[in-house]
């Protein structure tokens, strides 16, 4: 068979808005603004570049409820970008942008293909006249679809190389709306070779090869739960049939969430040094336009005091937004958490008559005793049959870490109210 490539991209949601970004800065709002339409733009422009025979968008390509014209524009032009380089698109919709709902009634270059809700359509794919692949796929009719739409799907006999695409909540999974609900196995007993599935925003592959079902992800976040590199699939098909994939972000703006320890810092420009570091990694991983952060302070130490200030806290977060909320790299700094402890000096405190120091000097001396009864306690568990698979035993290193996190839950809750 002819080697052929594609791309597999889902859950667009374009120009839809950020959420949580009210206090952005006025420059940086029109590339947020842009972000979910301009890595799509990147999707395309890897489509040209790869010279990729179709490109798969499996669902959530816009939200109906936003009404948005500009958006369904915007992408007939990106769909007729593709057809000038002949690359076919094939979508479904999915619960955001059911066919019945807003936008669906437009019209699209003759490039794309809409699958109907009716029935599951197969869909030839030619190269040089040659039928190199088949893409089966089916939309939602409506918002909540509640039917294993999976199961409908066969490959028929005599078809070539074949492409699932389905928007599809596999395996109950309890974080996502559980639409068109089936189970990986529904999609294996398919017969397809490739699964290209939409609707569960972190990239995944769910079943590596024969077939391959994977989950690509939104190709930008759009909140700070959306963290991490976001983009698409690039998958090449060989003449024997084998299908290499790979994962391409095309993310403009990135969610961070950065903990930052401040023990040992002793002063607040010792702990903006501290974050200047992360900030210049940032900087330097990042060909995308930005990133956002939620910065997380943790750890014990003398700056603990100076950051439970009122205001200090409020104080840190504009200075750092003035510092690098701006220009083509910018990091937003979306928020700052204080999760930071008071330091305390264990050895004087253990020489203490009080409660607190029988308490430390207790928990020292039961310490061993302690460790090899939680060993114990804990070993069931470990070596039930039904666990065993998925849990291995904590070592000992582990359990004495245990063992020092509950003494300093109790020195902080006795020295609470010290402050
Ligand atoms: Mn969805």
């Amino acid at each position: 068979m002819p080697p052929f490539r594609f791309v597999h991209t889902a859950d667009l949601h374009i120009d839809s808005p950020f959420r949580g970004l009210s206090e952005v800065a006025p420059s940086l709002q029109s590339v947020m603004q842009n972000a979910t339409f301009e890595a799509f733009a990147r999707i395309v422009q890897l489509c040209v570049e790869k010279h990729v025979d179709f490109l798969i968008i499996a669902g959530d390509v816009y939200d109906a409820t936003d009404r948005n014209l500009r958006a369904l524009t915007r992408l007939r032009q990106a769909f007729e970008q593709l057809a000038d380089h002949q690359i076919e698109v094939f979508v479904c919709h999915g619960n955001h942008d059911p066919l019945s709902g807003w936008g669906a009634q437009f019209s699209w270059p003759d490039n794309v293909t809409i699958f109907g809700a009716e029935a599951v359509e197969a869909c030839p794919v030619l190269k040089n006249g040659v039928e190199v692949a088949r893409v089966y796929g089916i939309s939602y009719a409506v918002e909540r679809i509640t039917d294993n739409l999976a199961r409908a799907f066969r490959k028929e006999t005599q078809a070539p190389w074949s492409i699932g695409v389905l928007h599809t909540n596999v395996g109950n999974n309890p974080y996502h709306l559980n639409y068109a609900p089936c189970q990986l196995d529904d999609l294996l007993a398919s017969g397809m070779d490739y699964w290209a599935l939409g609707h569960v925003h972190a990239h995944r592959v769910l079943h590596e090869a024969n077939p391959v079902v994977i989950y690509p992800g939104n190709p930008q976040g759009r909140h700070p739960r959306e963290s991490g590199p976001r983009g698409c699939y690039l998958v090449e098909v060989d003449a024997m049939g084998q299908a290499l994939y790979e994962f391409v972000p095309v993310d403009v703006v990135r969610w961070h969430e950065e903990r930052v320890c401040i023990e040992g810092l002793r002063t607040f420009g010792e702990l903006l040094a501290a974050l200047d570091m992360r900030v210049d990694a940032l900087q330097q991983s990042q060909e995308r336009q930005g990133s956002i952060v939620r910065w997380k302070l943790e750890g014990r130490g003398p700056l603990h005091r100076e950051l439970a200030r009122p205001g200090r806290l409020e104080d840190l977060l504009a200075t750092i937004r003035e510092k690098w909320g701006g220009g083509p790299h910018f990091v937003w700094s979306e928020s700052i958490e204080d999760e930071t402890s008071r330091e305390v000096d264990r050895t004087a405190l253990e020489q203490e008559e009080n409660l607190l120091g029988d308490f430390l000097r207790l928990a020292g001396h039961a310490e061993p005793a302690l460790v090899m009864e939680l060993q114990e306690a804990v070993r069931p568990l470990f070596h039930d049959p039904r666990f065993r698979r998925y849990l291995s035993p904590p070592t000992q290193e582990q359990i004495r870490a245990w063992v020092h996190a509950a003494q300093w839950q109790g020195i902080d809750r006795l020295l609470a109210g010290d402050e």
